[in-house]
């Protein structure tokens, strides 16, 4: 059986979403990063790398995202939420995935822990605003483009997941991600169906807090 070791709202939320989806027997392990849960020489002990997630599998424990949710969808998956290997559509999610893995997640990083930065509180502060801009700046053209009902297009993908679980990071930002013309409908969209609302309400959290 999986063991998911997540921490309310955090990235760890894209694996638990998907995990639900698959209905694959799981069980889940809270590891709270505002209470420093995750840097336990316990915990460490699981993941070197002391963050969330960490999933224990049959064959050990593996993490990161974005590795996580492709191993989950070839094992389980019906080719649904991730199309099978070598065709466009898999390309197209494999690219969003990797968008917000490389690109999108390093900028929250410089909003929520500008610390990790420089010891310069003027170096910080410049740090958190260019990467609060560059945020702003790359959701306005996501929502610009969201015309259809999901960010993969008609048919929701596990990039869609990944994309509402950092959308709701934006929150924060001022104007909020989460209340944007078009990613509203979708974080609401995304939040109804059963699989995430499981997940959600496990975790304590929902699309818009
Ligand atoms: N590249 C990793 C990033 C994992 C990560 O940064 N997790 C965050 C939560 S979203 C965490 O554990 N942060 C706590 C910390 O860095 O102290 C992944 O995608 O899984």
């Amino acid at each position: 059986m999986y063991k998911l070791y997540y921490s309310p709202g955090a990235c760890s939320l894209v694996v638990h979403c998907v995990l639900e989806e698959l209905g694959v027997p799981f069980e889940t392990q809270r590891v709270s990063t505002k209470d420093g849960e995750h840097k336990t020489a316990e915990y460490r002990k699981l993941n070197a790398k002391g963050k969330v997630p960490v999933l224990m599998t049959p064959d050990g424990p593996l993490t990161e995202c974005a590795a996580l949710v492709e191993y989950l969808l070839d094992k389980h998956g019906d080719g649904t939420l991730l199309a099978k290997a070598g065709t466009w559509e898999r390309g197209q999610t494999l690219e969003r995935i990797a968008t917000l893995a490389t690109e999108i997640h390093p900028l929250y990083n410089r909003f929520f822990h500008e610390d990790d930065f420089s010891d310069d509180a003027t170096v910080r502060a410049a740090v958190k605003e260019r990467g609060t801009q560059k945020l702003l700046d790359w959701y306005r053209g996501e929502d610009a483009a969201l015309t259809g009902p999901y960010w993969s297009g008609e048919k929701p993908t596990v990039a869609d997941h990944y994309f509402m679980v950092m959308a709701r990071w934006g929150r924060w930002l001022d104007p909020k991600v989460t209340l944007m013309k078009n990613i509203e409908p979708f974080m609401k969209r995304m939040g109804e169906r059963p699989a995430i609302a499981r997940a959600m309400a496990r975790e304590g959290v929902t699309p818009f807090a």
